[in-house]
């Protein structure tokens, strides 16, 4: 039979560095208390948790990246949201968010989480940071754990 790692839920002993961008900040207010909820209810202690705020979702990966290199963290949860409008901006925005967190996880090896929302509209925004099954930064709190626990295993 095949051998299968898989990552815990047991975030208890581990250290989250949470990246918050605020721009948005109503938004991603509640997604930080998302992530912190699912955290401590998985076992993870508030004083092993860093929360950092940031100008915006551009800004999260150098940050991200600063984070993860401090070797203080065992997973790192970026959060953002970029509500889509009628320039283009927003779009470049998301998009380099998202290349530069993924690009931060490969070069550190440290899990770092992507939990930017790109709605559509404020109703869309608010539907996905809202009360725990549908709060986007819960999610993110979620795979983090997964991703530590997994990672150790490795
Ligand atoms: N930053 C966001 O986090 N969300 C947005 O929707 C957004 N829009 O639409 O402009 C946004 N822009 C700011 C950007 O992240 C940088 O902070 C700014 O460009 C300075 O580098």
């Amino acid at each position: 039979m095949a051998k299968t790692i898989e990552g815990t839920m047991d975030a208890q002993g581990l250290k989250f560095g949470i990246l918050a961008s605020r721009y948005n900040d109503f938004i991603v207010g509640r997604l930080v208390e998302g992530a912190i909820d699912t955290l401590k209810r998985h076992g993870a202690s508030e004083d092993e948790m860093t929360v950092v705020w940031v100008p915006g979702a551009f800004e999260l990966p150098l940050a991200a990246k600063k984070m993860a290199e401090s070797g203080s963290y065992d997973a790192v949860i970026a959060l953002g949201a970029v509500i889509q409008g009628a320039t283009s901006h927003n779009k470049y925005v998301a998009g380099e968010a998202a290349k530069g967190i993924a690009q931060v996880a490969m070069q550190t090896g440290v899990p770092v989480i992507f939990g930017v929302i790109t709605p559509d509209n404020l109703e869309q925004a608010i539907e996905r940071a809202g009360a725990r099954l549908q709060n986007r930064g819960s999610e993110a709190a979620m795979s983090a754990i997964e991703m530590a626990n997994v990672l150790r295993k490795l």
